[in-house]
Parts: C-alpha cells; sequence; structure tokens
C-alpha cells in the first residue's frame, strides 16, 4: 500500500518575481519557511545546494560541511528530512552556458566542483540523492558547441559524481526547454539513455516532472509509468501546466484534473513510495497571491491530491475490464468522469 510522502523546496515559497516584473511580497528567512513546512503537513524539504549553504562559492570545503550540519540540526528540530541536493549551476555567470556542457573547461570545472559539493552537502544532510536538472545544458545558439562532444561531456561529468561517492544515487529531472532553448536531455527516455551510459546505471534514476512532461508534448502519467516499469522513478515534481508554453509551476491539478488523477492513479498503483521515494510538489504561487497567504499553491496541492487519492481508490477495475473486453471505452470513459465529478 503506497505510503505518501510530500516535500517542497525553499523556492517554492517565492516573492513572486517574473519575466515582466519583480517579485512584491517579502523574502522569507530559511527557517521560516522550515517550520512553516512542518505546520502545513510536508514531511520533508528539498535543497537546491546554495539554499541549504548561501555562500559556498566564498566557503572552505570544510566550512560547507559545517554549515550543513547545522542545516541538518535544524531540520531534526522539526522533524523533517532532506530529500534531495540539486546543484545550481543555472545561476553563476560561469555556467551562461552549461555546466557540464560548458565550451571552457574552467566553467566546466566550477559545475563539477559545485556538483561534487552537493554531494558533501547531501550526506551531511543525510541523503544520497543528487538531483540534476539541467537547466542549461544544451544550446542557445545551435552552433555554438559539438552536440556529440558536449553530450558525452556530459555523462563524463555523472562519472565524476558517481566516482566521487559509491554511495550516492543521481535523479535526472529532465525539462525540454527554459531557460535553455535546446535541451541535449530533455525526456525521461533521454534521462534513461544517458544513465545507461555511465559507469553505474544502477545509480541513475529519475525525478519526473508534470510541466515538463506537458512542456514536451507528452503525457506525464505515462512517463511515471515508463520510469516505474523499470524501477527508475525515484522521485516525482507534481505542479500543472496550460499547455506548451513558459514553465508554469501551477498547483498540482487546477488546470489538467483528469491527467492528475491519472497520475496520482500510476503512483498509487505502483506503491511509488514504498522504497522512500517522495512527492515532491513543486509549485509556485500566482505573482497576485497576498503575502498573507503565501503557502496556499502547497496546501492546495497536497489537498488535490489526497481528494484524488480518495478517488483513486474507489476506480472499479472490474467495471474497467468489462469495459475494455466489450471495447466500450466511451463507457469506460464516462465512467471516470463521474469518478472524477462525483
Ligand atoms: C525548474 C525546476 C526546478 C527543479 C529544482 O523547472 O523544476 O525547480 O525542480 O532545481
Ligand atoms: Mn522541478
Amino acid at each position: 500500500m503506497a505510503q505518501f510522502r510530500f516535500t517542497v523546496g525553499p523556492w517554492n515559497v517565492h516573492e513572486g518575481n517574473e519575466t515582466f516584473g519583480p517579485g512584491h511580497r517579502p523574502t522569507i528567512p530559511f527557517e521560516e519557511k522550515v517550520k512553516k513546512f512542518k505546520e502545513i503537513g510536508m514531511d520533508g524539504v528539498q535543497f537546491h545546494d546554495d539554499d541549504a549553504v548561501p555562500d559556498m562559492n566564498n566557503m572552505t570545503e570544510k566550512a560547507i560541511i559545517d554549515y550543513a550540519k547545522d542545516v541538518k540540526a535544524l531540520l531534526d528540530k522539526q522533524g523533517l528530512f532532506a530529500e534531495f541536493v540539486a546543484p545550481r549551476l543555472w545561476f553563476d555567470r560561469r555556467t551562461n552556458d552549461g555546466g557540464y556542457t560548458a565550451t571552457s573547461k574552467e566553467d566546466y570545472d566550477f559545475a563539477i566542483w559545485r556538483s561534487l559539493r552537493s554531494v558533501d552537502i547531501a550526506k551531511a544532510l543525510g541523503t544520497k540523492k543528487i538531483q540534476l536538472w539541467l537547466a542549461r545544458e544544451g544550446t542557445l545558439c545551435a552552433e555554438s558547441k559539438n552536440p556529440v562532444k558536449a553530450i558525452q561531456q556530459m555523462r563524463d561529468a555523472f562519472n565524476t559524481i558517481l566516482n566521487y561517492d559509491p554511495e550516492i544515487q543521481i535523479l535526472i529531472e529532465p525539462k525540454p526547454n527554459e531557460p535553455v532553448d535546446k535541451s541535449y536531455c530533455g525526456t525521461a527516455g533521454h534521462g534513461l539513455a544517458i544513465g545507461a551510459q555511465t559507469v553505474d546505471p544502477s545509480r541513475v534514476g529519475l525525478c519526473i516532472e508534470t510541466a515538463h512532461s506537458v512542456l514536451a508534448g507528452l503525457d506525464p502519467s505515462a512517463d511515471f509509468a515508463f520510469a516505474l516499469a523499470w524501477g527508475k522513478l525515484w522521485g516525482v515534481h507534481l505542479n500543472d501546466q496550460n499547455g506548451i508554453r513558459y514553465d508554469q509551476d501551477k498547483t498540482f491539478g487546477v488546470e489538467n484534473l483528469r491527467s492528475a488523477f491519472d497520475q496520482v492513479k500510476v503512483l498509487y498503483e505502483n506503491n511509488f513510495g514504498d522504497k522512500g521515494e517522495c512527492v515532491g510538489l513543486d509549485v509556485k504561487a500566482m505573482r497576485t497571491q497576498p503575502a498573507e497567504d503565501c503557502y496556499r499553491h502547497i496546501i492546495n496541492s497536497k489537498a488535490i491530491f489526497l481528494k484524488l487519492l480518495e478517488k483513486v481508490k474507489k476506480f472499479d477495475y472490474k467495471f474497467q475490464e468489462q469495459c475494455v473486453k466489450e471495447r466500450n471505452l466511451e463507457k469506460l470513459e464516462m465512467y471516470v468522469i463521474d469518478l472524477i465529478l462525483g
């Protein structure tokens, strides 16, 4: 029986900034966010490396680990765990044009340095999971890179991380575009393919995000199933997305309710969570949301997930079987709609 544990990252409570305007909500200190996460029913926290250790570029490797240990104590105090650490390779000027696929050796080395520090931070926080959102691994200008070499270089970077610590696991979070224009590793299939080329494919899996599947023109629940079929769905980022446009990170289920139902269904049917996998809610509040209620999107995402879970548990497999036998999929479809609406 699937037991779901919910996680979010500090970036999921943001000031409301977007491309066309700055944020207008005040910045909430990390410690306050963590306390609130517990209050609203989260079980764990997701981290970018510098969410855990803010000034890490200017710190020694030992100081980074010590700082991360203090963050672990803070989590322990709240009864929360760390799900993963993700090296933030999309911020720095040096990784503007890719980290693992950088065209300059210095920039590549910086990306590796940050990635290995993420491993150190993960260990200090008590997790084995390194999540790689390959934000800038691709091109803004196709002719600027040798694509074959760059993709092999990305595999080399994964190998360096895997070789650095024999326990560490990599979760690739694929996304087809944004901020990069043309991604080299845009889908679950790409993630698994590159994982299979590493020194230890058994330590490379996936975190699939609803919106990223939609952006690739794919169905999120089918993407989950694809990873589940090989035991590779090690995390999910649930949210919602209105078609192929900018990445929206909407509250789970608000745009495509039936798709959200199917996502919960496939997770439930396959005991997602039994091996410690978490239901990550990678959602962002609308820019209009007032500061006094700026966790509402997280609260709603969990509530919608649990409401859909109740519906999933009522799914009549006998009726489904009958409809399939009769080839009466119109009948089955109406049943699903009635179940969701009922
Ligand atoms: C961006 C995205 C990130 C990652 C974590 O599209 O989903 O928030 O999940 O770095
Ligand atoms: Mn995400």
